[in-house]
């Protein structure tokens, strides 16, 4: 068994979607689960986090603070999510700033990020090392886990390097996949677009057309790395260029869980979802939604078994910058074998106990 894929629990369990640093509303989902404070449970059961523990809340390192202390005792696994790969490639965005460099303006008064708490200095070894530890994908019988897609040719290339660190697999797919793009001449007409385009290029009101080069090689760097389709999602040629995570993106994501057939079902996070239908536009307004309109206990896919656990709680801190009281985002958690979604707020969804 690779490190990268582990066995998940056996028995009852439940699984926490994307949490993104709100720590309150994970205390408040917690104990309508009746876990405690250590994260025990009076009937056995045990806890799997999907990823994306931190980034964008308030108060990242106490979510990974809880996470990783009931990871040690057993009570808990954790699964890697895009979020904690970009923390330890050290990929300077802006919502992890709170890690990567807590002095940005953006961090400070009136800045973007000023809400969130920065890592401890002295726990920022511990933090790193967690997540290097983390596996890609929880699998039993029942049931397979990972943060954004099930992918067997991905999932294969772990299992082929059972020992490999994190990074070091991720910069190998980069090196091998950019030698490529070099070969085929993708580089070159990428470099030219971008040249040509530069202006258009440079900012959220740019306008490019969709470039061919540019976006075969967003497709490649996403397609042929295992560990970003795993944690990420694989990707499509985008309908039209869109500007997100301060870049132009000419490839989108694709619905994996369409063509998923095997029997044994998947929960996954990261993909943002909504509880009922509510202003996605005013959440990420150039971001092509990945989800028709979905009943909030629906799973995916021809087979109906494909469940996404992420409610979109990472968003929330843009709802308090709007003023909202009254949040439409949540943080979710599947109950397996229930399959009951229970939310932070006390709501139930599916199947009657
Ligand atoms: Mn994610």
């Amino acid at each position: 068994m690779s490190l990268r894929i582990a066995a998940c629990f056996d028995g009852p369990i439940d699984i926490i979607g994307d949490i993104h640093g709100e720590y309150d509303a994970l205390l408040q989902l917690l104990s309508r689960l009746g876990y405690d404070a250590e994260g025990g449970h009076p009937d056995g059961r045990r806890l799997v986090f999907i990823g994306d523990l931190c980034d964008r809340g308030p108060d990242s390192p106490a979510v990974v603070e809880w996470v990783l202390a009931a990871v040690a005792r057993g009570r808990a696994q954790c699964l890697l999510g895009n979020h904690e790969l970009m923390l330890l490639l050290g990929d300077a965005r802006e919502s992890l700033r709170w890690f990567l460099d807590p002095t940005h303006p953006e961090m400070q008064p009136g800045g973007k990020y000023e809400h969130c708490r920065p890592v401890p200095p002295e726990r920022k070894a511990a933090f790193l090392a967690f997540f290097a530890s983390l596996p890609l994908v929880l699998e039993r019988k029942d049931l397979r886990l990972v943060h954004a897609a099930w992918s067997p040719p991905a999932i294969q290339m772990l299992r082929d390097d059972p020992q490999a660190d994190i990074v070091d697999l991720y910069r190998g797919s980069e090196v091998r996949i950019e030698a490529q793009l070099q070969a085929s001449g993708v580089i070159a007409a990428e470099a030219q677009e971008r040249a040509d385009h530069a202006a258009q290029l440079s900012g959220a009101d740019g306008n490019p057309p969709l470039l061919p080069a540019i976006a075969e090689a967003n497709l490649r760097r996403n397609l042929d790395n295992p560990l970003r389709v795993l944690t990420f999602g694989p990707d499509r040629l985008a309908q039209a260029p869109y500007y997100i995570m301060e870049r132009w993106r000419m490839a989108e994501r694709e619905r994996w869980w369409n063509a998923y057939t095997d029997d044994i079902p998947v929960v996954m996070g990261h993909y943002w979802r909504q509880l009922h239908t509510f202003r996605w536009s005013r959440l990420a307004p150039k971001m092509p939604p990945v989800f028709d309109e979905m009943q909030p206990g629906q799973w995916l896919g021809p087979k109906a078994n494909v469940f996404c656990v992420d409610f979109s709680v990472g968003a929330r801190f843009m709802e308090r910058k709007a003023g909202k009281t009254e949040f439409e985002t949540r943080l979710g958690a599947l109950r397996w074998p229930e399959r009951q979604l229970w939310l932070e707020n006390g709501e139930v969804f599916g199947p009657a106990q």
